[in-house]
């Protein structure tokens, strides 16, 4: 079946390590993350799609690599550089690579997808768009680029309303129109809709897309018990949203899916996409698994 997933950084990676095996898999993965450090291009998201589905995530600490080391880093801090944000000797390299591909006049979406051959994806990963796209948080205590509240400000600011510069203007990447017309089922992965969907769908035409889909849509709920399993998606669902039931995620997803997975700890009172009630923490592969197949199943199960 080819599916085509939006998906954020950590929670959607795992999940589209479980989903991969079983289908023709397209990724359109959020930008609105990508920040400049040291002069270095890094996009976390679509890089935490590419180490996991290779084998080279860190799957403790939740992004970078596996067998990480810092001496590049340590150089750095004692130069008084910028180190807040913690980037690998590992990780490094293939921002070295991106950065100077992109300098050269290549697009993200090109230099992506090379890099996905390289690590030997057995999926297609494309960037939302290839222009510039970057989310900004407004907080009392000011408005923030995401990296600077997420890392430098430990997420700890709550947020009052969120802004993609660029957006509108973007155009999306070539593939994503293609991935989304051809699909026979679009997944929404279980990511933080305000961070690391949204982003995706405020490229108009991707949106309209989804919007004119004619194959279900299906978004993954990033709530266990109306918890996030990791970051603050609970929080921002609370603030933003009015609470962090299904209701308040689908409500983000608003004539976007047509279905919710959710997880057993949760109510699905009050939705009006179909539920399907299952266990979403991804605690092994085999849960990973079982999680993707629980959404393949529901696409081909009448509504
Ligand atoms: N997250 C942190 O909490 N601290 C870091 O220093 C940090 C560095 C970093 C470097 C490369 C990369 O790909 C991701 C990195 N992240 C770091 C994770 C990243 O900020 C978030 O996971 C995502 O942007 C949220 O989806």
């Amino acid at each position: 079946m080819k599916v085509t997933v939006l998906s954020g950084g950590v929670g959607g990676a795992r999940f589209l390590s479980g989903l991969v095996p079983l289908a023709d898999v397209t990724v359109v993965g959020n930008v609105g993350d990508d920040v400049d450090v040291l002069g270095l291009h890094v996009s976390p998201d679509l890089d935490s799609i590419l180490y996991t589905l290779a084998g080279l995530a860190d799957e403790e600490r939740g992004w970078g690599r596996a067998g990480e080391t810092w001496n590049a880093l340590g150089t750095v801090s004692e130069l008084g550089g910028e180190d807040w944000f913690r980037l690998g000797d590992l990780d490094l390299g293939l921002h070295l690579v991106r950065t100077e591909a992109l300098r050269s006049g290549e697009t993200l979406s090109s230099v992506t997808t090379r890099f996905a051959r390289a690590l030997g994806l057995d999926a297609t990963l494309l960037p939302a768009t290839d222009d510039r796209l970057r989310t900004w948080i407004a907080t009392a205590a000011g408005e923030f680029a995401f990296q600077e509240w997420f890392v430098a400000r430990s997420h700890k600011d709550d947020v009052d309303g969120l802004r993609y510069e660029g957006a509108e203007a973007a155009r999306p990447a070539p593939g994503v129109l293609e991935a989304l017309a051809e699909a026979e089922l679009i997944v929404f992965a279980p990511s933080n809709p305000y961070v690391s969907i949204h982003p995706i769908l405020a490229v108009e035409p991707i949106r309209a897309a989804v919007e004119a889909r004619t194959v279900p849509a299906i978004a993954v709920s990033p709530l266990i018990g109306g918890r996030a399993v990791k970051g603050p998606a609970d929080r921002m669902l609370r603030r933003l949203a009015g609470g962090t039931a299904p209701l308040q995620v689908t409500e983000c997803y608003k004539g976007l899916i047509d279905a919710l997975v959710l997880d057993e700890a949760d109510s699905p009172s009050g939705l009006d996409v179909r539920p399907i009630v299952t266990r979403t923490l991804m605690v092994d592969d085999d849960a990973r698994r079982r999680l993707a197949e629980t959404v393949l199943d529901a696409a081909g199960a009448p509504a």
